[in-house]
């Protein structure tokens, strides 16, 4: 169960599949890094981020009824210091249904669960780079950490990951890659914000130097994969990748 303090380490199950995350900054292009994982790996069972629901957020009246719909991502990136706090209560929960739903078919052999990022860049990514951003009060930065730590505990060993791929590039390139995309939200996003997360990819990934709060997850492998060179397009760059993530869970 994970918990506070103490350390483990090796990339060691709970239950049948083994559980990774895939990790990296903005536009770095884990999307279609996990598109790639399907086709290579069509037995593996693949979890993307749930973007579409935080930029259609249902509000209800007295009734419960749906009365109109809110593009919390928008509304974090324009008044970042109103919205965090929100948006990160919403990203959490859905990261963390998204983890706890079963699988279809209990009994299949799907070996293995990757998720496209996690309840923990979730907190040691984002909300501690808005926390160092000043859009997070010292108030609800406090909050956030102890029903976080709280519910982890709570929910032990089904919240633990046993692998982190890392999908590194650099700010520039991401921010080449964003402005490609060019999803509406993300008009603003300069170079600086994608530095800061960056930072903090490394300080928790490579660096760890960031505190994590739960002895299960304090030595959970990494796997840096280098994705500087667009590998969209590029079946050779493809095929390495694919080969380390292979050795990477065998
Ligand atoms: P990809 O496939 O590597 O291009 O990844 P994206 O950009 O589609 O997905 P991602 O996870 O980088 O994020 C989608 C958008 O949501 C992006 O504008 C960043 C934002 N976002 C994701 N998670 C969080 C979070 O926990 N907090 C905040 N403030 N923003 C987040």
């Amino acid at each position: 169960m994970p918990r506070e303090g103490g350390s483990s380490g090796g990339m060691g199950r709970c239950g049948a599949a083994l559980r990774l995350a895939l990790e990296g900054n903005i536009a770095v292009g884990k999307s279609t890094f996990l598109k790639l994982l399907g086709a290579t790996f069509p037995q593996w069972h693949l979890v993307t981020e749930p973007v579409a629901q935080w930029q259609k957020v249902p509000a209800r009246g007295p009734a419960q009824a749906a009365v109109s719909s809110s593009n919390l991502l928008q509304m974090m990136y324009q008044e970042p210091a109103r919205w965090s706090y929100t948006f990160q209560t919403f990203s959490f929960l859905s990261r963390l249904k998204a983890m706890l739903e079963p699988l279809d078919e209990p009994e299949s052999p799907s070996p293995v669960q990757v998720f496209e990022r996690s309840i923990y860049s979730d907190r040691y990514v984002f909300a501690k780079n808005l926390s160092e951003a000043g859009h997070l009060q010292p108030l609800e930065w406090a909050i956030y950490q102890d029903w976080h730590s709280f519910l982890l505990r709570q929910l032990g060993p089904r919240t633990v990951l046993h692998g982190l791929l890392y999908l590194r590039a650099t700010p520039q390139t991401c921010l080449e890659r964003l402005r490609r995309r060019a999803r509406s939200e993300e008009q603003g996003i300069q170079l600086e914000y994608l530095q800061q997360l960056h930072a903090q990819h490394e300080q928790w990934l490579v660096e760890k130097s960031t505190e994590v709060h739960f002895a299960d997850m304090k030595h959970t492998p990494v796997l840096v994969l280098d994705v500087e060179k667009d590998f969209e397009h590029d079946v050779a760059a493809q095929g390495g990748l694919m080969a380390q993530v292979k050795a990477f869970v065998t």
